[in-house]
């Protein structure tokens, strides 16, 4: 069992077995039992490409004797950088079944966050598509070749080049069975992060497949569900909210889609008979848009999910006359605890809340700054524990301390309230992060790509105001020098770091200090409060 990773008390651990939470089912051993069950149904396409389950069983099979070929073993750490399509699953169940551990990049990150995920975890291999959305990752693969990764070994699911063929991994399955525990972890979840560097999230199959159980349940999932994947699947809300592991779970079938815009989702919506679908709040307002265009037979679509960030009540309101069909709206986050609306709450409770917890055994607290419980109906801070939200990131035992409270409890960084049916209202965050339109934006973590350049003397990152994302981030600089770096020089600096283009700050504000709190820090509330202000004098 890989160490490091903070887990459940052990006599907590046994009440969730007890009652039931936790069943003792592996990834490897659930897909053995929905193949068989399921056999020669279509378990994912993309519209062209179809894989059964009994296919997707037996190629994860084929590969993970492959990948042991190759030397990956159980506990090892592959990071798994793979978009929409049929290999993301070929390769994530083969590691499960091995006991190896996905860590799960985006398709969006550059070099900046790949070479950390594989440093900080000491990955054994690195997994990639040859291109996707016009971005080589062979040369991304090629760089990290040439600062420190040289023995890396790198897995290409398509045109290999110089690397490692996935295809040519697809070996005979051994005889004999892989030695994997529901207690182990599964893989590796990225944090959205508030921190200089991203924090990495320990799930074991117990838990995660416990939480599958219940979005499942909370979702209506069955056979004859089909779940259209427009997000990344590696997402903590695609993959499992119910997502595309909850929809193998309920044996339905998965759509995958490479783009979330409405020339690519609707008609698979249209040709798939789409049932459920999940999307970020601009993404629902783009398609909100769309529909109204041509006319698209969407009338499959009983739920749309939308979470990730706030959706607005006037937007949400839109989504039943457009649509016809629910609304459900999901607050979830990759650490664990998600709330749900349900599918036949009032109306009042869908277009205002964000829901409320998916498990009975989920434990939700709301506190002020001295971690006191507010009166119903205050604002404060969320915390919570329960059966699939996580004891501590992994390796990170100074942060965790302050993460976590001494009893278990995750601290979210969320500022909520609870209405007078029990639902949860997100009024903000407490949490050094910008939610761009879902995308979550660590500030620390880009101040330092800024604090970097010679000529600046100090960066502070904040979320802005904007009618489409909900936020997007502007960096005020105190520069060294009058008139330079220019915003441009600034945004090239930062590519030329290569991080992913959805942390590039969309303004930069120039200043000759920052406001202070009390303490003498720097002051984001204020910084946040000045942008604000300065935006709604420009409309
Ligand atoms: C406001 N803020 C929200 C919402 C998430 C399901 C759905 C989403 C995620 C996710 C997820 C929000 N309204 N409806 O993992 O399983 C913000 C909160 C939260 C953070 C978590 C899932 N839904 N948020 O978004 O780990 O600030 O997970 O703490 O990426 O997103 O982000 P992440």
């Amino acid at each position: 069992m890989l160490s490091d990773c903070p887990l459940w008390p052990e006599e907590l651990a046994e009440h969730y077995r007890e009652i039931g939470c936790w069943r003792g089912e592996t990834f490897g051993s659930m897909l053995r039992q929905k193949a068989e069950l399921y056999g020669n149904k279509t378990a994912i396409t993309n519209g062209k490409r179809k894989i059964t389950y009994a296919e997707l069983d037996m190629q994860s099979n084929q590969l993970a004797a492959g990948f042991s070929k190759l030397g990956i073993q159980k506990d090892n750490r592959v990071v798994v950088q793979l978009p929409n399509d049929v290999e993301f699953f070929q390769v994530i169940f083969a590691l499960f079944k091995i006991g190896a551990l996905p860590v799960f990049a985006l398709p969006s990150h550059r070099s900046s966050e790949v070479e950390y995920f594989c440093e900080f975890t000491e990955a054994q291999v690195y997994i990639i598509p040859d291109s996707f959305d016009g971005y080589d990752y062979r040369k991304l693969a090629r760089k990290m070749k040439d600062r420190g990764f040289k023995n890396l070994p790198v897995i290409v699911a398509g045109d290999p080049e110089e690397f490692i063929s996935l295809s040519q991994l697809f070996h005979e399955p051994f005889e004999k069975e892989f030695e994997v525990s529901s207690h182990d972890i599964a893989f590796l979840q990225l944090s959205g992060g508030s921190t200089g560097k991203p924090k990495l999230i320990p799930r074991t199959h117990d838990d995660y497949i416990y939480s599958l159980k219940k979005s499942n349940e909370v979702c209506l999932m069955n056979e004859e569900s089909v779940y259209l994947a427009v997000l990344p699947v590696a997402h903590n809300f695609p993959l499992s909210s119910p997502g595309v592991l909850g929809t193998l779970y309920a044996g339905g079938r998965i759509v995958l889609s490479s783009g979330s815009s409405p020339d690519e989702a609707f008609p698979l919506i249209e040709q798939e008979r789409v049932t459920i679908t999940a999307v970020v709040p601009p993404i629902a307002m783009i398609w909100m848009q769309a529909v109204k265009s041509r006319n698209w037979d969407l009338s499959s679509l009983k739920v749309m999910q939308v979470g990730g960030a706030k959706f607005s009540s006037e937007s949400a309101k839109n989504v039943k006359p457009a649509f016809g069909c629910v609304l459900q709206q999901v607050f979830g986050m990759a650490e664990g605890l998600v709330n749900y609306t349900r599918l036949d709450d009032p109306e009042d409770v869908i277009v205002h809340t964000q829901g409320r917890p998916m498990s009975p055994y989920d434990e939700i607290k709301i506190v002020d700054e001295e971690d006191q419980e507010v009166e119903r109906g205050e604002v404060g801070e969320l915390l919570t524990r329960g059966p699939y939200t996580i004891r501590g990131y992994y390796k990170t035992k100074a942060h965790n301390a302050k993460a976590f409270t001494s009893d278990g409890y995750y601290r979210t960084g969320d500022l909520v309230k609870l209405d007078h049916s029990g639902n949860i209202i997100v009024e903000g965050r407490d949490k050094d992060q910008i939610n761009r339109g879902g995308e979550k934006i660590a500030a620390e973590e880009i101040e330092n790509h800024l604090l970097a350049h010679p000529e600046i003397l100090d960066a502070a990152v904040v979320a802005m105001p904007d009618e489409y994302l909900g936020e997007r981030a502007c960096a005020y600089i105190i520069r060294l020098d009058k008139g330079k770096p220019s915003p441009v020089e600034l945004r090239e600096f930062l590519n030329k770091r290569e991080i992913a283009a959805y942390k590039i700050p969309d303004r930069f504000e120039f200043v000759s200090e920052f406001p202070k709190t009390a303490l003498g820090k720097v002051s984001k509330k204020s910084l946040r409060e000045k942008i604000a202000i300065q935006l709604k004098n420009k409309k």
